[in-house]
């Protein structure tokens, strides 16, 4: 079989929240052709990779992506046409030297991840593979948790409801990853009845979680350990809890502003917060407790309960080795969340997980906010089996999609599918 790339080409498409995103497609020689589409975030970190738009105000209020779109189609083809699509870490090299930039400023981001996954899916069918298999090899059977994210604020919600972005549910006691998504599922559809009886309303935001206004943020927590107990699950037994408050976003001269609560609070009262809801609360995972540059706040925190809960660096660390790096040297957190898009090619990506396993750290891997119905990201967990997956509520297209991919990949499994559960984390789930 001839796997080398013959060419690739690349479209606009539009992603979940309705803004222009790069497709890519792969051709081989061979005659096997496979699509990828990348994500966007909303709440992203300034030290991520460059997601290039073309700023022509005209078109999709300066959002399109046909710049990008020409650097796959002109300079990547040219420069990877003839590559053997099995070779991605050469791949994925010769694309980040062809852009030149420290950030990807050049060619796009979002240009070159396009096109660094469909290779390797390309290359996957080629090699008559599954995704999950060609990427994790024949050790990659463990299913992860998913994270669901059933209740949405900050900027995911347009700043109406909760000034903590995501509330997760973390269905950990499940047998297997078809349980786990039956628990949340019902889970989310309880949390619809909770709210409405008391009033709220049951609109969604960007990652399908509902996004009711509230009057301070641990209220939705409240509410979510309801929705739990009225399935007739047990929270801390069969789910827990995890937050990304994505602190970058209400992190304003040095406080951190909750405007639902009417205060400021400092790095250090800010800890105590999440101190008191972990004490409170089957609390497994918190996501950006702090912001992207605090890092002497991040210090405290993990001192304070870097013992007890996993603490991902997310806008801190954007899948860059070189912040994983520092973080793991200044002992900041114990876990690093991986999205493709911030650094901008699988290799890299790869590269960070490792460093982060190898650190004994968690890695959670993760959809963006503006999302395709690619699920790559579903099989790549599996692939690195970093045990943990957020990619929204389960509900909504191109969420569910990846979701239903660890499904289909379990039953593709059978007898030797494992499933993650408590041992997902960095830290063992406390028993509560
Ligand atoms: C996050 C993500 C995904 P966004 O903060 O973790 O949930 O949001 O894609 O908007 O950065
Ligand atoms: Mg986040």
């Amino acid at each position: 079989m001839d796997t080398r790339i013959k060419t690739v080409y690349g479209r606009q498409i539009l992603d979940s929240r309705g803004n222009p995103t790069v497709e890519v497609e792969c051709f081989l020689e061979c005659g096997i052709t496979a699509r990828a589409g990348v994500p966007s975030g909303a709440s992203t970190g300034s030290h991520e990779a460059v997601e290039l738009r073309d700023g022509d105000k005209k078109r999709f209020f300066g959002k399109g992506v046909l710049n990008a779109v020409k650097n796959v189609n002109g300079p990547v083809a040219e420069k990877i046409s003839g590559m053997d699509a099995v070779n991605q870490g050469e791949i994925d090299l010769a694309m980040i030297s062809l852009d030149g930039t420290p950030n990807k400023a050049n060619l796009g981001a979002n240009a070159i991840l396009a096109v660094s996954l469909a290779v390797a899916r390309a290359a996957a069918i080629a090699t008559g593979l599954p995704l999950f298999h060609y990427l994790g090899g024949a050790n990659a059977t463990r299913l992860p948790v998913p994270m669901m994210n059933i209740l949405n604020g900050g900027v995911h919600a347009n700043w109406q409801g909760a000034d903590f972005q995501e509330y997760m549910i973390v269905p950990y006691g499940a047998d297997n990853v078809r349980q786990s998504i039956e628990w949340g599922s019902e889970v989310y559809h309880a949390l619809k009845s909770v709210l409405k009886a008391k009033g709220h309303s049951v609109g969604v935001g960007d990652e399908g979680g509902f996004a009711p206004e509230v009057s301070s943020n641990e209220e939705p927590i409240e509410l979510i350990m309801q929705a739990i107990t009225e399935v007739g699950l047990t929270p801390g037994k069969d789910i827990g809890i995890a937050l990304d408050p994505a602190s970058t976003e209400f992190f304003k001269d040095g406080r951190y502003l909750l405007r639902t609560e009417n205060r400021e609070l400092t790095s250090e009262e800010m800890v105590e917060y999440h101190a008191a809801l972990a004490e409170r609360y089957p609390y497994v995972v918190l996501e950006d407790g702090l912001a992207e540059d605090d890092w002497a706040g991040w210090k405290i925190l993990n001192e304070r309960l870097g013992a007890m809960i996993e603490l991902v660096g997310d806008d801190l660390f954007v899948t860059n080795v070189r912040r994983i790096e520092r973080g793991i040297k200044e002992d900041i957190a114990n876990g690093v969340l991986i999205k493709l898009n911030q650094i901008g090619t699988l290799t890299e990506t790869m590269a960070a997980v490792r460093m982060a396993r190898l650190a004994g750290w968690g890695a959670m891997v993760s959809h963006r906010s503006g999302e395709t119905v690619d699920s790559f990201i579903a099989d790549m967990t599996v692939a690195l089996d970093t045990g943990h997956l957020k990619t929204g509520a389960p509900a909504r297209g191109e969420r569910v999609e990846k979701y239903n991919q660890l499904m289909r990949i379990e039953e593709q499994l059978g007898d030797a599918a494992s499933f993650a559960g408590k041992n997902a984390f960095a830290r063992p789930v406390r028993s509560f």
